[in-house]
């Protein structure tokens, strides 16, 4: 079984600090946390950006700000920004950091309701914009499933042209519109995509760890961070993204899974790095 990928999605773009005051805004802040989840055991950071007030921001400056300030900490640690923003973005705001110096960024297959009135949406148009930009720019898609069917229109699309193989899936799974988080949901997930696909894992909520330690098991790779949970443990905030990511670093080795480095997981995501 190949090393285990662990992605920190530090920020996000709708948690607040009202919810755990560990949450990343400041251009310093957003480093303190992927430096944090780094030295945990991270070998990518997927990376929402925020303005210092803590409003989300696709704005390519402050990409590339917040980039630049990682890689001075942490050179080697693979970026992964978010395409999907924040709900109700427009597709050519949410495409700014695609025209970064960057090596993956998010894909988002579907629409999705993000509870009440929030709608997430990517309509097929707006997939196979997005999937065409990436294969001129060079970066490969993070296929973001919230749901069996976007797992077969990102299928359909790649058939196309507007995504090529090797195929990296993350299943995130327990959002308020999206699959549930149980373990026939991951098995559904799971057996849905391709032979040679990789996948990871983001659990929302209570869902983080369990589905971590599925996807340990099933040779996938996980994703945690403040983005999806802001728990250690029931009721115990996070003080870091770094203790969620210890987390599983401490689930996988019971489990007897190493971890991945940035240059291992390069190399079993096929990056040209
Ligand atoms: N914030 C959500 C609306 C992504 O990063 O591509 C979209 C999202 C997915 O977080
Ligand atoms: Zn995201």
């Amino acid at each position: 079984m190949e090393k285990l990928i662990i992605t920190a999605a530090i920020c996000g773009a709708e948690v607040l600090k009202e919810h755990n005051p560990a949450v990343p805004y400041t251009v310093a802040e957003i480093v303190r946390e992927a430096k944090s989840a780094h030295e945990a055991g991270a070998s990518i950071i997927h990376l929402h950006v925020r303005w210092d007030d803590g409003t989300p921001t696709q704005d390519k400056g402050r990409f590339k700000e917040c980039i630049d300030a990682i890689k001075a900490v942490v050179p080697d640690i693979i970026i992964l920004p978010s395409t999907g923003g924040a709900v109700g973005m427009t597709n050519d705001e949410r495409l700014q950091p695609t025209e970064l110096d960057i090596e993956m960024a998010t894909l988002d297959c579907g629409t999705c309701n993000f509870g009440g009135d929030d709608v997430f949406t990517n309509t097929e148009n707006t997939i196979k914009y997005f999937g065409q930009r990436m294969i001129e720019r060079g970066i490969k898609p993070e296929l973001e499933v919230f749901d069996k069917s976007m797992i077969e229109m990102a299928l359909r699309l790649a058939k196309k042209g507007f995504i090529s193989p090797p195929f990296h899936f993350d299943f995130v799974m327990g959002v308020n519109g999206g699959i549930g988080g149980d373990i026939r949901d991951f098995a559904f997930l799971r057996g849905s995509i391709p032979e040679g696909a990789t996948y990871t894992v983001a659990g929302i909520g209570r869902y983080e760890f369990p589905l971590a330690a599925l996807s340990i098991i099933d040779g996938g790779h996980v994703r945690v961070g403040f983005e999806d949970n802001v728990y250690l443990s029931r009721g115990v905030l996070a003080k870091s993204n770094g203790e969620l990511v210890a987390k599983v670093v401490r689930l996988a080795r019971e489990l007897g899974r190493e971890i991945a480095t940035p240059a291992e997981a390069r190399r079993i995501l096929g990056l040209a790095k």
